[in-house]
């Protein structure tokens, strides 16, 4: 049994869906970053980092339980223990990790603080707001233009660079964005919504 701990945020469900598309069996740990849980000292020593969502896989390498944080090494992690949702092929294989990098370092950081800005911030600050929506727009359009060439980020296969790009495009009401803007992300996102996986794992922590 895998121990998520996480929290209902896009990060978090990269996981809860990666799991349940895979069909393994996780028991879900419910850290509440609204109240600093991820600060706590017994969290802080399976993530140094203080943030959701981490793993611990009791039968992880050589047998031997195994603590792994930061999101895209989940995935990666995960499908090479399966052997699913990421291909074998070098071609494959690296097209859906690129997909994958672009989202860990484009789509989660910029949408991230286009949140915080348009919702969170104490005070307003226009520069900051503007800089943030221009390049979120800006990635919408790459992501539209890939999904206009292909059905999936990688090509014909979903794989893991669709499931963590889903939970933050899953936010679009909150960066206020008009999916018919963009009408290859509305199609691509209608569709991967439709998985029941996608819906239990979205569903997560509950
Ligand atoms: N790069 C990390 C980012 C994780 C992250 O930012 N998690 C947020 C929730 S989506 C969090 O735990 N925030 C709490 C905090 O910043 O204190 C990953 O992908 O795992």
């Amino acid at each position: 049994m895998i121990e998520l701990y996480t929290w209902g945020t896009p990060n978090g469900r990269k996981v809860s869906v990666m799991l349940e598309e895979l069909g393994l069996p996780y028991r879900v740990h419910k850290i509440d970053i609204g109240k600093g849980e991820q600060f706590k000292p017994e969290y802080v020593a399976i993530n140094p980092n203080s943030k959701i969502p981490t793993i611990v896989d009791p039968d992880g390498p050589d047998g031997e339980p195994f603590a792994l944080f930061e999101s895209g090494a989940i995935l990666i992690y995960l499908a090479g223990k399966t052997d699913k949702l990421l291909p074998a092929a070098t071609r494959g294989k690296y097209v859906a990790l690129q997909w994958l990098m672009f989202q860990m370092g484009g789509v989660g950081p910029i949408f991230g603080q286009v949140h915080h800005f348009l919702r969170a911030a104490k005070i307003e600050v226009p520069y900051a707001t503007e800089r943030y929506v221009k390049e979120k727009d800006r990635l919408y359009g790459v992501l539209d233009h890939r999904l206009a060439e292909a059905p999936y980020l990688s090509g014909n296969e979903y794989t893991i660079a669709d499931i963590a790009t889903y939970p933050w495009v899953a936010r679009h009401e909150w960066h206020r964005t008009d999916l018919g803007r963009f009408p290859n992300v509305r199609r691509w996102f209608d569709a991967i919504g439709a998985r029941p996986a996608v819906q239990r794992g979205m569903a997560v922590p509950g």
